[in-house]
């Protein structure tokens, strides 16, 4: 194994000889949806006995060298007395989300469920003992949105046997097909039995792990819950669907994919007030939908559980703006204009949907030429605003002289353009 595995380079590719996975029909209409990291990361959050960690706070652990049996006493101070699943799962519904995904076990190795694999768990060495895999699936349900697991089935800094601790555990002697028989495997056996339906497992950091390895990786999966989509960060270029690096925007991505994004400049809780604002949010599911991916939005809980507010105002203000354009972004697809200069564009079956970020102060909107157009209208909260269309020698134009813009990312759905092939 690699000593410290990266999360990047991660292809596009579909294993060629699994048939698509028809869990895909979700992922494409949802588009949206919230990563949550949680874990006893978020206790220090970000500093060890008043020292700062150089980069995230879930890495907290690995970066700072902290040996694995002082780190588990963390555990012990795990007391989340009053989180609420209900609040965090209606956050992700009035963000406009449609899918959660829960850290069941990061790199550190802590589990937020009751494994009969290790005592480092939210139920076990935990004082309050809590299910938190079990309470946010059944909040999920209840509300609609699709539940899925983040597993780090590569990296566990508590585990003699795994990747990326080499300070605690000699690598020359370690056993790593043993840890995926008799740790990871089993461990996915009990998410994916005792939770009921799980709609995505969502693997990191497959650096070092082999093709066959990978395989029965997602054999296992498929064996359990069939229809339960995985992620293409479980290397090797299998996967239901491709997963770009982290926060990052590819520029012509081809078949399903996602982006992990983060909300500051971290994914597990630290003291980072750096928030991406509503605009640049909704800038990000622009760009990822007018190529055909999902963005997956973090949040990461303090240690009550609390998400931060500055973070739970953006978040709301993205669900008003999915309130009012959410046409534009939900069940679309590619869009048929690239390479705008004012924005990007998506399509339904009916409508093609232009995302104008920079908004002409005075005058004209011009479309690609070559295209017509019936009528076209702003989307707002008070239902539309119909835009004057005339055509000029290159093409249509919006007049949009006197119309404000929209306060978070302006959207306008064109009626009768002309077809043009989604490339
Ligand atoms: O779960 C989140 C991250 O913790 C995880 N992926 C997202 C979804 C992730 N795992 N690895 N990486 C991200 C890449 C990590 C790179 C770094 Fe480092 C960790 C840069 C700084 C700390 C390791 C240590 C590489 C350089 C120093």
């Amino acid at each position: 194994m690699a000593d410290i595995p990266d999360a990047g380079q991660i292809t596009f590719a579909q294993d060629p000889h699994s048939k698509s996975n028809p869990a895909l029909k979700w992922f494409r209409e949802a588009r949206f949806g919230m990563f949550v990291h949680w874990g006893v990361y978020a206790i220090p959050a970000g500093y060890w006995n008043g020292k700062p960690t150089p980069h995230m706070g879930e890495w907290i652990m690995h970066d700072l060298k902290i040996p694995a049996e002082e780190y588990k006493q963390l555990a012990a101070s795990f007391d989340p007395n009053d989180f609420d699943a209900t609040e965090l799962v209606d956050l992700a519904v009035r963000a406009g989300q449609r899918y959660l995904v829960l850290t069941a076990k990061h790199h550190d190795g802590f589990c937020l469920w009751p494994t009969e694999l290790t005592s480092f768990s939210s139920t076990a060495d935990a004082p309050l003992g809590r299910d938190i895999v079990g309470e946010i699936s059944q909040a999920c349900r209840e509300r609609g949105i699709k539940f899925g697991l983040y597993y780090s089935q590569t990296q566990d800094w508590t585990h003699p046997d795994a990747a990326g601790n080499d300070w605690d555990f000699d690598p020359e002697t370690k056993d790593f097909e043993g840890y995926l028989q008799e740790y990871v495997k089993p461990q996915l056996t009990e998410l994916l039995t005792g939770y009921g339906e799980i709609s995505l497992i969502w693997f990191d950091t497959p650096q070092g792990i082999t093709a066959q390895q990978s395989r029965d990786l997602v054999e296992h999966v498929h064996k359990l819950q069939p229809y339960c989509l995985v992620n293409g960060r479980v290397g090797n270029g299998l996967g239901d669907y491709g997963q770009t690096r982290d926060n990052e925007m590819p520029d012509e991505p081809s078949g399903d994919w996602e982006t992990p994004v983060t909300g500051n400049g971290t994914w597990g809780f630290t003291d980072n007030t750096e928030w991406k604002s509503a605009h640049e949010i909704a800038v990000t599911i622009a760009k990822a939908v007018s190529r055909g991916g999902n963005v997956l939005l973090n949040v990461g809980p303090d240690s009550h559980g609390a998400v931060p507010s500055a973070q739970v105002a953006e978040l709301e203000a993205i669900g008003g703006w999915l309130q009012r354009c959410g046409a534009s972004i939900y069940e679309t697809r590619r869009g048929p204009f690239r390479a705008l200069e004012w924005g990007w564009s998506t399509a339904s079956s009916d409508h093609v949907y232009l995302l104008v970020e920079n908004w002409p102060v005075q005058g004209d909107l011009v479309l690609p030429a070559g295209v017509s157009v019936e009528s076209a209208r702003l989307l707002t909260d008070a239902g539309a605003t119909s835009l004057g269309v005339h055509d000029s020698s290159g093409g249509a134009v919006l007049g949009l002289t006197g119309i404000e813009p929209d306060a978070v990312l302006s959207v306008i759905e064109l009626t009768g353009a002309r077809e043009v092939a989604p490339l």
